[in-house]
């Protein structure tokens, strides 16, 4: 494949963009070679400047689920703008938008606009802290939730990817209140839970991990969550900003029947425009000004252009059949890939729950941030490239997870695993 125009581009970008990308994972540091940059995208395609094509599992990192270009959210869209792309007053695409999170997300009785996963993560501890008086939080080591500061300590994602899990710029002041534990781990929330008696304001956690690489709840832990949680007065937040509307139309809560206090929410339903949310019961978002104390606010929150396209992606979403067609096509990759793996002598260990998948290269078991992390990133980053010169473009980084889309098709996941097949030769 040539990518002159892309590599010229990215020297270009360099020079004017911290490391010549928006969103350090894109910068392919941690797999090597250069990004190819993106010029379109249709269907389950992606096309680069230089004319090159990829089947594409990043998906935009989640919300392009019915496929790049989706007609229908196009053409609601493009009307949209027509009538005006911003006001910074209600409109009925909101309410519209509102009533389709709460008719679909089980925990959410209420629900607030924002424009990014990280906005509604944040605003989501502030609720909860206000609604507590209290002001520890509790997070997963490996989980990602936004790079808001309070967040920023062993999580996952880009920080893991590059090395810094708990990065530089953030006081002590404000992570002395971020309290860590292992997913999948219940006894050792239970056992922090007591050192921290009365103290603990919310535990936020990915239901579903996708930021360690995808990672599936033990049996059991989803529910022990709730119980200490809702026995001890600790607000349980459900960060689906990544499963929510990916692994069921009501998220990993739905899917596994756990419904915790609050969700944010992000990526899907913005249609690939810019948004988050956050919602919960309606004694919490009570707390939310105007109509309590908690402030939280935003220039572009619901505008109409992403309530379009979030709206117009939902509709297709909740259409009979929806969640087993991708159930079906991520199952056919998974088998595809496991039996390619199974030809090798090269570790592999596959994780899947519904539209999100992960191949961590090693043994296995992979359950929590510590045994994620023993991955061969070398031997993935081998990996990626191959695929990547073979037209298909995977996640730059072992902790990242796989998305599946409606717009995948047979011929493009048999395509992937012969693919895959080339390149595990290689490795
Ligand atoms: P944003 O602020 O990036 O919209 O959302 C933050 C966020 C919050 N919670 C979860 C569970 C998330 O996965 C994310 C963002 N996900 C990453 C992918 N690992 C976004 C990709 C990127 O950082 O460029």
């Amino acid at each position: 494949m040539k990518h002159d125009q892309s590599s010229a581009l990215f020297e270009e970008a360099k020079k004017i963009i911290p490391g010549g990308v928006n969103s350090p994972v894109r910068a392919f540091a941690a797999v090597g070679g250069n990004p190819p940059f993106i010029a379109s995208a249709k269907g389950s395609k992606i096309y680069d400047v230089d004319g090159n094509a990829y089947i594409d599992y990043v998906g935009s990192w989640g919300p392009m689920i019915l496929g790049h270009a989706y007609p229908p959210v196009i053409e609601a869209t493009a009307k949209a703008l027509e009538a005006g792309a911003s006001f910074g007053a209600p409109t009925p695409l909101e309410v519209e938008m509102a009533k389709l999170v709460v008719q679909c997300v089980p925990s959410v009785d209420v629900v607030r606009m924002v424009n990014s996963g990280t906005e509604a993560t944040m605003s989501a501890i502030r609720v909860a802290r206000g609604f507590t008086g209290k002001d520890k939080i509790v997070k997963c080591e490996g989980c990602y939730h936004g790079h808001e500061d309070s967040f920023l300590v062993k999580a996952g994602s880009g920080l893991t990817t590059f090395g810094v899990p708990t990065s530089p710029g953030v006081p002590a002041d404000v992570t002395k209140n971020t309290l860590t534990v292992k997913y999948n781990d219940l006894e050792g929330f239970e056992a922090l839970v007591k050192a921290n008696k009365g103290e603990i304001a919310c535990f936020i956690l990915e239901p579903v991990p996708g930021n360690m690489g995808c990672l599936e709840p033990k049996e059991g832990y989803l529910e022990g969550v709730r119980e200490i949680t809702a026995r001890e007065g600790i607000v349980l937040i459900f960060d689906e900003v990544m499963s929510g509307f990916r692994v069921a139309l009501g998220g990993a809560q739905e899917r596994f029947g756990v419904t915790p206090d609050m969700t944010t929410m992000g990526k899907i339903i913005g249609g690939g425009l810019p948004v988050g949310a956050y919602g919960g019961k309606h004694e919490i978002m009570e707390k939310v000004s105007p109509v309590g104390p908690v402030y939280q606010a935003g220039t572009l929150s619901g505008n109409p252009l992403a309530m379009t396209a979030g709206i117009a992606t939902l509709k297709e979403l909740k259409k009979p059949g929806t969640y087993e067609t991708l159930e079906a096509k991520a199952a056919k990759l998974e088998a595809g890939m496991r039996a390619v793996a199974a030809k090798y002598e090269i570790p592999a260990f596959f994780t899947r729950v519904g539209a999100m998948f992960t191949t961590f290269f090693q043994a296995g078991p992979v359950y929590d941030y510590d045994t994620a992390l023993k991955s061969d990133t070398a031997r993935f980053g081998k990996f990626f490239l191959g695929m990547l010169e073979r037209g298909v473009n995977l996640a730059p980084s072992q902790f990242e997870a796989g998305f599946m889309s409606l717009a995948h098709s047979d011929e493009d996941i048999e395509r992937t695993v012969e693919a895959a097949d080339e390149v595990w030769a290689t490795l």
